[in-house]
C-alpha cells in the first residue's frame, strides 16, 4: 500500500504549487486624452516592470476594463468628452469594478476639486508633474493590494482552488473567446461518490482531507491551461480549452483511477474513495447548455454505478 496522505502534507504541497508560479506584472490602465502624457507615464510604469494599456478616449473605458482587466486605473482629470470624475462614477457602478483602485493624476492643485474627485471613489489624487519613483510606489502599493484582495475573492478556502463565482466568470470569458476564434471548450463536472458516507463514517475533518487530496491531484496532473474550481461541496469543475472529447475523457479517466488508488487514514483504518464525472463540449453543445449537459452526463455516471465518466 502507498503511504497515506496527511492533511498537512497536502496543504504544503498546495502552497508550493501556487507559489512556484512567477507573479504576473501589475496591469495598469492609463487614461489620458494627451497621448504623449499617457505614454510618458506608461513608460515609467513599464520600466518598473508593470504592463500598461493606454486609453485616450474615455468612451472606450468599459471595453478597456473588460478586455485588459487592470489592477489599477491611472486617471487623468480633464478630458474633452468627460471628466475623470464622471468616469470614476461610471466605473464604481459596475459590481465587478467596485474595488478596482482608481488613482487620479492631474495638474489640478485645488484641494476642494481634488476632494470632490475622491468622493466618487478614487483612492488617491496625485499631481502632475510627478517624480517617477513617487508614481511607481503610489501605483505598485495599490495594485498589490488589489491582487491580494482578488486572490482572496476568487479562491476556495479549503482547497485553494477557484471558487464558483470565478468559475462562472471564467467560463463566460472562455466561451466568448471560443466563439470568436472557433475554439473548443470541454466542461468537466466531478462529484465524489458516497461522500456523505465518508463524513458519517470518519467525520467531517477526514472528509475535508479527501477533498483537499482530490484538489491536489487535479492541480498536479492537469495542464496549466485547464482551469480547476470547486463548484460546490464535493463537486469540482474543470474547464479544458482546445481538447477533443476523447482526449478529455482519457485524461479524466486517468485521474479517476489515480484517485481511487489513494489511501486515506482514519484512526487505525485506511479507506479509499472514488468519483464520477460528466463531460460536455462546446461547440457541439451550446455555451448556455454546457454546464447542464455535463451535469446530465454526471447523473448518468452515478446512475450507471458510479466511479465512471460519461459524455
Ligand atoms: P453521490 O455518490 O450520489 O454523490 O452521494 P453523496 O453522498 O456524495 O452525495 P450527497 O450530495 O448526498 O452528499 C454530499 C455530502 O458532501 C453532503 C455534505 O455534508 C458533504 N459536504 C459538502 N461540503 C463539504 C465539505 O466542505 N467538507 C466535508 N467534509 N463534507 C462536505
Ligand atoms: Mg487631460
Ligand atoms: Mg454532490
Ligand atoms: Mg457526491
Amino acid at each position: 500500500f502507498p503511504k497515506p496522505i496527511r492533511a498537512i502534507e497536502l496543504v504544503e504541497t498546495l502552497d508550493n504549487i501556487t507559489s512556484r508560479r512567477e507573479p504576473e506584472p501589475f496591469r495598469i490602465l492609463v487614461v489620458d486624452d494627451e497621448p504623449e502624457v499617457a505614454e510618458y507615464h506608461s513608460l515609467i510604469l513599464e520600466e518598473a516592470g508593470m504592463t500598461t494599456s493606454l486609453l485616450h478616449e474615455p468612451s472606450g473605458i468599459l471595453e478597456a476594463l473588460a478586455e485588459f482587466r487592470p489592477d489599477l486605473v491611472l486617471m487623468d482629470m480633464y478630458m474633452p468628452q468627460c471628466t475623470g470624475r464622471d468616469l470614476s462614477r461610471l466605473i464604481r457602478q459596475i459590481p465587478d469594478f467596485i474595488s478596482l483602485p482608481i488613482v487620479f493624476l492631474s495638474s489640478e492643485t485645488n484641494k476642494v476639486t481634488q476632494v470632490s474627485a475622491m468622493r466618487v471613489g478614487a483612492e488617491a489624487f496625485l499631481t502632475k508633474p510627478i517624480q517617477p519613483e513617487d508614481l511607481i510606489s503610489a501605483v505598485a502599493i495599490r495594485a498589490e493590494r488589489m491582487r491580494t484582495l482578488r486572490s482572496l475573492m476568487v479562491r476556495d478556502g479549503l482547497t485553494g482552488l477557484f471558487n464558483h463565482t470565478f468559475l462562472a466568470q471564467y467560463l463566460e470569458t472562455t466561451l466568448a473567446a471560443a466563439r470568436r476564434e472557433n475554439g473548443k471548450v470541454c466542461m468537466v463536472m466531478i462529484d465524489v461518490d458516497f461522500f456523505k458516507t465518508v463524513n458519517d463514517t470518519h467525520g467531517h475533518p477526514i472528509g475535508d482531507q479527501v477533498l483537499v487530496a482530490l484538489a491536489r491531484l487535479l492541480q498536479q496532473r492537469l495542464r496549466t491551461t485547464d482551469l480547476i474550481g470547486r463548484y460546490g461541496g464535493e463537486e469540482f469543475a474543470i474547464i479544458m480549452p482546445n481538447v477533443s472529447l476523447k482526449e478529455a475523457l482519457g485524461i479524466i479517466n486517468g485521474l479517476r483511477e489515480d484517485f481511487s488508488r489513494l489511501k486515506f487514514q482514519s484512526g487505525d483504518q485506511t479507506f479509499s474513495c472514488t468519483f464520477s464525472g460528466g463531460i460536455s463540449r462546446f461547440p457541439e453543445i451550446s455555451g448556455e447548455r454546457l454546464v447542464d449537459a455535463a451535469d446530465k452526463a454526471l447523473y448518468e455516471a452515478k446512475r450507471g454505478g458510479r466511479n465512471r465518466i460519461e459524455l
